[in-house]
């Protein structure tokens, strides 16, 4: 008598859990969405790198875009056409701090010297025409921001 009562009051307190278990049930199903719009804010980080890789604009033959970004080139070798006259575009994306962009020579004569200015600012140097070789193009008011400047094949 005493063992079917245990069986019927467990039986009933079984029961009594999965009524519980049943009522906060329906909070499992919420974990499903919440995995698919963690994925999607991705895409907006690719602004950040996109003004590193900025082709030569116009697409002009000959033209040349560096810029200056925390005292340094972004760029550490340049390419020029030999014999005939080029643009650098030049964007000073420092503010407050002067740049500029000079030639040197392979004899580290200087060739051409583009107006220092203070950015954020851009600026088009027309470089006259160069023989071919290799040549150091470098900020007149920092040494330390130096690249190579190949001119021709
Ligand atoms: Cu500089």
């Amino acid at each position: 008598m005493r063992r079917t009562l245990l069986v019927l009051t467990s039986a009933a307190t079984a029961l009594l859990l999965a009524a519980c278990s049943g009522a906060e049930g329906p909070g499992w199903t919420y974990a499903a969405p919440t995995v698919a719009p963690a994925v999607t804010p991705a895409p907006s980080t690719d602004a950040t790198t996109a003004p590193e890789v900025t082709p030569v604009p116009g697409g002009e033959t000959g033209d040349i875009a560096v810029a200056a970004l925390n005292v340094a080139f972004d760029k550490a070798e340049l390419t020029a056409p030999a014999d005939t006259k080029f643009t650098i575009n030049f964007d000073n994306q420092d503010a407050g701090i002067p740049h500029n962009v000079a030639i040197k020579d392979s004899m580290g004569m200087l060739v051409f010297t583009g107006e220092i200015f203070n950015g954020p600012a851009q600026k088009a140097y027309a470089v006259d025409p160069l023989a071919a070789g290799d040549y150091q193009f470098v900020c007149t008011v920092h040494p330390n921001m130096i690249g190579t400047l190949k001119v021709g094949g």
